[in-house]
């Protein structure tokens, strides 16, 4: 080992996490000047046309898809292989790759999509010049110039998204190293970074293709970025970068990598969304422009010319430019046309999140770390003195017996079953960290049988490859292996994983991976992974790979009964099928309470959903004010856990004051008492893929004025949400979209009829949460201390009435936290307020019983002409029933209809 190689293994890891420094060190990060293959592809020239070509005469249209080979002008025995799919339900997928076999295999990361994408037949017509693509009843129309290559979509006639416009196509094949690199090539055969090489063996491989999206106005995903949610021009700045990393204390409003990658784009503009999903797991930067200007839609005929003719108009539109560093060209176009079209057409490509137990959408209980099995149990205890609700109990790295996961501290927790037992008792669960780091030490079983068994990820040399992690030094588990897979499987176990029981779910931490003395504090890009790929070819997918196999663990150790519950760090496209999303290391600022609106709007809608930000900020202790304004916060988004950093002072929501106490205390019972309407959205999202939150343009995709406001959301598509994210304000200002709409404050149900910006106050106890006239939102008052002794209790329905007098909503039951549901055991209950009659409709009702009753109903909006209401059983009994009326809000309260919740019945207002 070097003496700098020593100095910063050891010494690394201290300077990295004891200095108070307190923004990122950029220099650990390279720009797009220092990453080579970025470079290259930025400064290719838009004016100089394509060098890529379709040969004509390859040209070929089977029943399934087209495919051509592609010459490059600029090697002439270079050959590349396209392949245009029509897939179910308006997308495309195009796939380019080298023809015959290349040097080196070119990764796919399948793994992203949750099946083998169901296609659909095309007509082909085609000239010397052009071919022609039909699909959908012709309502979707391809144009596929032949020289040089670029492509245009439309649908219904209307120009929708241009391929290749920019010429800024690129495919660098695989190529025999030259004798003498010349003075151009010498980065694409080696980098350096900081004290790190690169060795590069396969040289140059970088793939790009540049996109106009005609039909927009506003572009959004690209996660994971701190940034705003609406996506920005990177002229002046670095492109968008994908490259899964542990950014200490990230920088806020920048395009720096994160520690997620989900290549997915949505435009939108009035008339039209698209998106546009880049299937590759290399290291990707995205360069946008246009988005600033609103422009006219290209007419057919025009649009045709500028294809020819290699223009893409005078027109600012919306463009996006994506190089990676290798893998394949492999893209996918879904044709919308709304926002919520988009978002299923990508969850058929990469699944939804399978409907999560519901404890974990309850409060967690964090914090770096609980010291032992007598800490956790005193933090547990006060949550029932204090009265705060709590689902789970988390135990970072330091619960383990030196760092070595799937174990405990023999001193510390040397009975995790009686802890969990603990728990268990009133219907807590506990979560466990496991990394996937492994510390190098032969009298750790995990680490022998990774070396007996050959699991290790290997270096450019071919040995076992070695970094520095929180254990010392680590080696990493190749996940990409299958056998690595089926072990680590077998790892959760109830026999394995020896103090785990079915209560334990796993937290996967540090697996972008994290390395400390790696290049950016990763894995180096020249080692070696199954399949001969090297690390730079699967980077991004590395997350993905461990949370599979975590995930498959959990159901086997269950032998599929349970639902699992994982949190991960590190994520890619399709992590949602497996595992909740967390924003990672943030710290207690008000501007990074106020990030994690965007970053988990940016994360829903591209597929994942179950996403929160450690409540209270990671790094650095925050002040009551922003304390509660952070729980306030957190209630409203999908997970919802407190942690802290183990150098920050303790901070459980007793040890400030009673008032801070008693507001969070507050908002936590509200989310506990708005666990069924999570539920229910969870399901829905499970069937459809339709965000649990949502950014205001999903449900008012007409509404110019939303586009660019990403510190409100939609919980389903009832409640609006404008958490207070400033500190020491006495009102803020909330857009009110809709024209007809009628917004009812959550606390107070006044009505707010007008569209556009209302000043409200927000004294430190006022969380502004609007429900949108018209929806029915189900929920229970009896707040309990975890989400499972609330199991049977019964329900109240609010019910928010439009300008028409009119409402729906839904309700989805099931047993919370088996796979039951999947064989039909669940209740699916619709209601509809019309005619001033509530009707309870069974959906699906047979096959689960439930005890829960209907405890309450509360019609808001309503003016007082009613004074009885009756309720009426489909059997035909009619019971008379309580009213109370409050003319001061317009709210009718009819108590105790008393009728099991899974039933028909019809509630008059008389
Ligand atoms: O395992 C310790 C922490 C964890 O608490 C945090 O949530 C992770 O994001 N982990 C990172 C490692 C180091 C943090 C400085």
């Amino acid at each position: 080992m070097k003496v700098t190689d020593f100095i910063l293994t050891v010494f690394c890891p201290i300077l990295f996490f004891s200095i108070g420094v307190n923004s990122v060190d950029r220099h650990n990060f390279k720009t797009c000047e220092q990453s080579n293959f970025c470079k290259r592809c930025r400064s290719m020239n838009k004016s100089q046309n394509s060098m890529f070509h379709l040969v004509s005469d390859s040209i070929i249209l089977n029943d399934k898809y087209l495919e051509a080979i592609i010459a490059n002008t600029n090697y002439e025995n270079v050959f590349l292989r396209m392949r245009l799919d029509g897939l179910k339900d308006k997308t495309l997928r195009v796939r380019i790759n080298e023809n015959g076999n290349p040097m080196y295999n070119r990764f796919q990361p399948v793994h992203a999509l949750v099946s083998e994408p169901i296609f659909q037949s095309m007509t082909m017509a085609r000239n010397e010049t052009t071919i022609e693509l039909e699909l959908e009843q012709s309502t979707i129309k391809v144009f596929i110039n032949i020289i040089p290559f670029k492509l245009n979509v439309y649908v219904h006639d209307e120009l929708i998204i241009g391929i290749n416009h920019n010429n800024l196509m690129q495919f660098e094949h695989y190529r025999p190293k030259p004798e003498t690199i010349p003075d151009n090539e010498v980065g694409s055969w080696e980098e350096f970074f900081k004290e790190h090489q690169d060795s590069k063996p396969r040289g140059p491989s970088a793939v790009s293709m540049d996109f106009t999206l005609y039909s927009s106005t506003h572009l959004y995903g690209l996660p994971e970025h701190a940034d705003s949610f609406y996506l920005k021009e990177t002229s002046g700045s670095d492109p968008y970068r994908f490259y899964n990393l542990d950014v200490f204390e990230y920088e806020l409003y920048n395009t720096m990598a994160l520690y997620g990658a989900v290549p997915f784009l949505m435009g939108h503009g009035k008339k039209n969304s698209v998106g546009l999903f880049w299937l590759n797991a290399a290291e990707t930067w995205v360069d946008i422009a246009g988005v600033n200007n609103n422009v006219d839609h290209t007419s057919v005929v025009e649009s045709i010319v500028n294809l020819v003719s290699g223009s893409s108009g005078e027109k600012e539109v919306p463009q996006a430019h994506f190089m990676s560093e290798s893998g394949i060209i492999d893209f996918f176009i879904m044709l919308g046309p709304k926002p919520m079209d988009v978002t299923r057409q990508y969850s058929l490509l990469t699944g939804t999140a399978p409907l999560p137990p519901i404890f974990s959408l309850a409060y967690h209980q964090c914090r770096w770390n609980y010291n032992d099995q007598k800490d956790v149990h005193n933090v547990e205890t006060n949550f029932d003195v204090y009265d705060i609700p709590m689902d789970v109990m988390w135990l970072d790295i330091e619960h383990t017996d030196s760092k070595k996961y799937f174990t405990w501290d023999p001193i510390k927790f040397s009975n995790p079953i009686e802890m969990i037992r603990n728990l268990t008792n009133k219907g807590r669960k506990l979560v466990t960290i496991v990394d996937p780091h492994i510390k190098r030490d032969s009298n750790y079983f995990l680490h022998n049988d990774a070396l007996n068994n050959d699991l290790y990820v290997k270096n450019k040399d071919g040995n076992v490859y070695e970094g520095w992690c929180w254990p010392g030094s680590s080696s990493y588990l190749d996940f990409l292996n299958p056998k690595v897979q089926e072990y680590y499987v077998s790892r959760f176990s109830f026999n394995n994983y020896v103090g785990s029981n079915e209560d334990l779910y796993i937290w996967n931490d540090m697996n972008e991976p994290s390395v400390f003395n790696g290049p950016e504090v990763t894995m180096p890009k020249d080692c070696i992974h199954y399949g001969n790929y090297e690390h730079r070819d699967i980077h991004n997918i590395y997350g993905l790979m461990q949370v599979m196999s975590t995930y498959e663990g959990l159901i086997k150790r269950s032998k599929g009964n349970k639902r699992p519950f994982i949190l991960t760090r590190s994520h890619f496209a399709g992590t949602q099928r497996f595992a909740a999303v967390w924003t990672g290391d943030n710290i207690a600022e008000w501007s990074h309470l106020k990030i994690s609106i965007p970053m988990c709007l940016s994360l829903a809608i591209s597929g994942i959903s179950f996403c929160g930000a450690d409540v209270g900020g990671f790094f650095n202790n925050p002040d009551k004010e922003l304390f509660i304004r952070w729980y306030q916060t957190g209630t409203y988004l999908p997970f919802f856990r407190g942690h802290s950093h183990i150098d920050t002072k303790r901070r459980e929501p007793w040890l400030f004051d009673e008032q801070t106490t008693s507001l969070v205390r507050e908002t936590i019972r509200t989310r506990y008492s708005l666990l069924p309407l999570w539920y229910t959205l969870f399901r829905n999202h499970e069937l459809t893929g339709a965000p649990v939150i949502r950014p205001l343009f999903f449900e008012f995709p007409f509404e110019d004025n939303v586009n660019n406001i990403d510190n409100q959301f939609m919980i389903g598509n009832s409640l609006l949400v404008c958490p207070v994210t400033e500190p020491n304000v006495q009102e803020i200002s909330i857009y009110f979209p809709g024209k007809d709409e009628v917004w009812y404050d959550k606390d107070n149900f006044q009505p707010i009829k007008i569209n556009g910006f209302v000043k409200i106050p927000v004294p430190i106890n006022k969380i502004p949460v609007y429900q949108r006239g018209g929806t029915i939102i189900p929920i229970k008052q009896r707040v309990r201390r975890s989400s499972s002794l609330m199991k049977d209790d019964p329900y109240t329905l609010m019910v928010g009435i439009d300008l028409k007098g009119t409402a729906k909503g839904s309700l989805y039951i099931d047993d919370e936290d088996s796979f039951e549901y999947r064989d039909g055991k669940f209740i699916h209950l619709e209601y509809e307020f019309i005619n001033n009659q509530l009707i309870s409709k069974c959906i699906h009702c047979i096959t689960l019983t439930t005890n829960s009753w209907l405890e309450k109903v509360m019609i808001i909006g309503i003016p007082s002409v009613f004074s009885k209401a009756s309720i009426h059983s489909k059997e035909g009994s009619t019971t008379e029933l309580t009213v109370l009326y409050s003319a001061s809000n317009q709210v009718l309260t009819i108590r105790k209809p008393s009728i099991n919740i899974a039933q028909n019945w019809t509630i008059i207002l008389l």
